[in-house]
């Protein structure tokens, strides 16, 4: 296991639920071990196994809700 963090941008979560469902998404995707969301501040700390997945595609879970990830 390569454990890596990754901060990335979120916009768009309003609410409690927007960070919850982010959090979930990106628990669901596999490699991911530890997702801390930040809603004030608009952005979600990682912790993946970079062998399995890379932030790109973590990225891109988080738009498939429907929030902007800034590339
Ligand atoms: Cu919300």
């Amino acid at each position: 296991m390569a454990t890596q963090t990754v901060n990335m941008l979120v916009r768009g979560m309003t609410c409690g639920g927007c960070a919850r469902t982010v959090e979930k998404k990106l628990l669901a995707t596999p490699g991911v071990s530890k997702v801390t969301v930040d809603l004030d501040g608009g952005s979600a700390s990682v912790e993946y196994d970079a062998a399995t997945v890379q932030p790109d595609l973590l990225a891109n879970a988080v738009r498939q809700l429907g929030y902007e990830v800034p590339a």
